[in-house]
């Protein structure tokens, strides 16, 4: 049977079957409290040495938590923000403790390799992707394809060598077994990886208080459009209910980074001060610090990607928000709806117990902006293979898409087989700009793994600014009579450690998970 029609019956049989067992997940926040940073774990000696164990667990509301679990000195947290320099050595150790005989029975295909554990990718099978790091597609690195963690198995060791020319800024880690990913995500297991180094590159940031926000998104059961809730930093924000607390001091600039760890919210962000959105100063997407600061007052960002914006503290006496807005993704699309994230507070007082947000100094290694990889990606000069592709949906009776191509133009649609062989072939060398159209009635993400592009045109005409993302929204199609949206990027493969098999994708999970997803191979330079 088709890998896509098994998952879906598997969904029909298993549904919701996750049963309430001992938990494995620490508590998460309550109501209405102040929102503190993640536990952090730096690098020491070019080294940032961790562990940590994927467990699940099932809360009061009916909401199934999966938790990257790490020990702290202060005992277990989850999904900690690792924070490292250019050229320094990631080593995590990662276990599955997942309690197999609780979860529902599905099962996707094997892997065409074996990376780690043997056997079938099911709902508690896990791995790590580390989200915009340029490092090598292959095992024990950023290899989605085969890697696999089985529960109960002796784990498995990251070795992730952050290159020196890896842009200073925000990035992030989330489990990437094909079939599955939406679950793992929905529950919470991803967490922020920071390159430091940004004030290096942007030095309006030194010396600003520092907050990394991770939002995630929960359904009760994330393959059925329903209710959902976002979280910051595992703090609920429900509408009506008690608002997680941001605080700053007055008069203050703090230096905001925030990664959508979504699985398919397009979050337009602001700021509201007595209900208007103020300025914000965008330093940086995607992890890519901007070539010069641009001033916004909403900043839009699709499922998977980053803002690094710098925000000032809300005249004394003024109502403050942190917001997303209502986004809508189409006529088959789910709504994304307004909420406000966090009620911003003026206080003079430490954050909470006694925890005080860093600051953002200047005592790391230099980043020098001209050795950040592909910044100096030439744009002048033509690409040397220019490509087509498109997003479509195809459609079953009255119940809306059931399956979810990326297609290359020319060849046919198809969703995605983990034995599948790549979509594109290229070599390390070339550069080539890819128009991708979407033929939907959804808005997708496009996202490539292993090396960012650069924005050239959207819908035909030039970008306005040609940033640096590993994440685009492409607006749906608006039916018969309407152009197709579209983005036209420049893939730069010229990096040696980027050669072999990856994959790019739409990151909406679901769509990810259901074949919306082809892999590339780049081969080394000299070949064809
Ligand atoms: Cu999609």
């Amino acid at each position: 049977m088709h890998s896509v029609s098994r998952y879906l019956l598997a969904i029909l049989l298993c549904g919701g079957a996750f049963l309430r067992v001992g938990a494995q997940c620490p508590n998460r926040p309550g109501l209405g409290t102040v929102v503190l940073d993640a536990y952090t774990v730096n690098s020491e000696n070019g080294v940032l040495n961790a562990d940590f164990a994927l467990g699940q667990s099932v809360d009061s509301e009916g909401y199934t938590h999966y938790c990257f679990n790490y020990k702290a000195p202060s005992g277990y947290v989850e999904s900690p923000t690792f924070r490292l320099n250019p050229g320094d050595t990631l080593k995590l150790g990662v276990k599955d403790i997942i309690k197999t005989d609780n979860m529902p029975a599905m099962k996707m295909d094997r892997p065409p390799s074996v990376c780690g554990d043997s056997g079938p990718m099911t709902v508690s099978s896990t791995n790590v992707h580390f989200h915009g790091m340029i490092v090598s597609p292959t095992c024990h690195q950023d290899d989605v394809i085969n890697t696999l963690i089985q529960p109960g198995s002796p784990g498995f060791q990251f070795n992730i060598p952050v290159p020196a020319f890896q842009p200073p800024g925000l990035y992030w880690y989330h489990p990437h077994v094909h079939g599955f990913t939406e679950f793992q995500v929905n529950g919470g297991a991803a967490g922020a990886l920071i390159v430091n180094g940004m004030e290096k590159v942007r030095p309006e940031v030194t010396g600003l208080t520092e907050r990394v926000f991770v939002i995630r998104q929960q359904y009760l059961v994330p393959w059925i459009p329903g209710p959902y809730q976002l979280t910051i930093n595992y703090h609920q924000a429900v509408f009506g209910l008690p608002l997680p607390i941001i605080n700053m001091k007055p008069g203050e600039k703090q230096f905001w980074r925030v990664a959508n760890a979504t699985i398919q919210d397009f979050m337009p962000l602001q700021v509201q001060v007595n209900l208007k959105p103020v300025n914000l100063e965008l330093i940086a997407l995607d992890g890519f610090p901007l070539s010069e600061p641009r001033m916004v007052n909403t900043i839009l960002v699709p499922p998977a990607g980053r803002a690094e914006f710098i925000v000032e503290a809300p005249p004394a006496g003024s109502s403050a928000q942190f917001m997303t807005g209502n986004y809508s993704t189409g006529p088959t699309g789910n709504a994304d709806l307004e909420q406000t994230l966090g009620s911003i507070q003026l206080t003079t007082n430490a954050d909470a117990d006694g925890w005080q947000a860093p600051k953002t100094t200047s005592s790391t290694p230099p980043v020098v902006v001209d050795n950040v990889k592909f910044a100096k990606t030439n744009l002048s000069q033509p690409a040397t293979t220019q490509r087509k592709l498109y997003f479509s949906e195809e459609f079953g009776g009255t119940n809306g898409p059931i399956q979810f191509y990326i297609t290359v133009d020319g060849q046919p649609q198809k969703v995605f087989e983990a034995d599948e062989k790549p979509a594109i072939t290229t070599h390390v060398g070339a550069v080539e700009d890819w128009t991708i159209e979407n033929r939907a009635l959804e808005t997708h993400a496009f996202h490539m793994h292993q090396i960012h592009f650069t924005v050239l045109e959207i819908d035909g005409k030039p970008a306005p600014n040609q940033d640096y993302r590993d994440t685009l929204e492409i607006p749906f199609w608006e039916g018969p009579g309407h152009p197709y949206h579209s983005i036209k990027v420049r893939m730069d493969f010229s990096e040696p450690v980027i050669t072999g098999t990856f994959v790019f994708h739409c990151h909406i999970l679901l769509h990810e998970d259901l074949g919306m997803m082809h892999k590339i191979l780049i081969l080394p330079a000299g070949t064809n």
